[in-house]
């Protein structure tokens, strides 16, 4: 995860998805900065992006150890294959309208090419038949009709890739979606986790709550802290002293307890 993070963190300044001033979240709080990850639209950010996404989701928790090796169609023996090749522990990416619905496909192939490392390129990889499915906001009358695009979800182990968890509702309402299709969340990946309380009457971390009320592994690329530091290094255009003070008064306003 920490490669995932090193990899993106240094391309922030040349991005101008991270800003300041004073913004008002879904949550109804005040901000002194906004991570708006739909700026991350080049290909070669999105690249980096996805890329960071794959290399937590090729990872434990999100991976298990084969019980044996993936049977396959390889003409290899085994003893030719001795890196244990992970496990995924789901089934489908769900990206939440809107911006998770460019995450749930593009990260697919990043799957392929991460656990390639790890396994003989000429076994199937076991990401192959892992999906994508995402919601539309209103959903279609006609055609085929329904709100949900892609793989249905019912039965399926479902992972949730979304942009940014602040109080957790957005989170929630993913988990809502695909509870009535009949899938099953087994977890959530984020791009940034702003460490801010699960509500104002809750001392834990969003990040916490969502976890321990799902059950599931919540995990997040990169965290407020992260910001906070490359604000402190003076890597971050447009913020200096007086973007750090607000930054850090934030923190102090809305820090978890956990
Ligand atoms: P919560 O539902 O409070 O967790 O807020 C998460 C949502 O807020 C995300 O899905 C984003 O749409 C949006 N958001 C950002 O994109 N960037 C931010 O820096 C902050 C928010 C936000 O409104 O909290």
């Amino acid at each position: 995860m920490s490669d995932a993070k090193h990899t993106l963190l240094p391309l922030l300044p040349t991005t101008s998805a991270l800003t300041f001033g004073t913004y008002t979240l879904k949550s109804g709080r005040q901000s002194p900065y906004f991570f708006n990850s739909s700026l991350l639209y080049t290909a070669s950010l999105h690249h980096a992006v996805c890329s960071a996404y794959a290399s937590v989701l090729t990872s434990p928790p999100f991976t298990s150890k084969p019980q044996s090796q993936y049977s396959s169609s390889s003409t290899l023996s085994e003893s030719s294959n001795p890196t244990p090749i992970p496990i995924p522990t789901y089934d489908v990416l769900f990206g939440p309208a809107y911006k998770g619905i460019v995450l749930s496909g593009s990260i697919l192939p990043f799957l392929l090419l991460q656990a390639q490392h790890t396994t003989n390129p000429t076994t199937i990889s076991p990401f192959h038949s892992i999906s994508y499915a995402y919601n539309r906001k209103e959903p279609k009358p006609h055609g085929e009709g329904g709100s949900l695009v892609g793989c249905p979800v019912k039965d399926k182990r479902v992972v949730i890739v979304d942009d940014v968890i602040t109080a957790g509702t957005a989170i929630r309402e993913a988990v809502n979606l695909i509870r009535e299709e009949g899938g099953i969340v087994v977890g959530v990946v984020v791009l940034l986790d702003r460490q801010g309380r699960g509500g104002e009457e809750e001392p834990r971390s969003a990040l916490g709550v969502a976890s321990e009320e799902l059950g599931v592994p919540v995990k997040a690329v990169i965290r407020f802290e992260d910001l906070i530091g490359a604000v402190e290094e003076g890597r971050i255009p447009g913020a200096g002293e007086e973007e750090l003070r607000r930054m850090k008064e934030y923190r102090e306003r809305y820090r978890s307890r956990d």
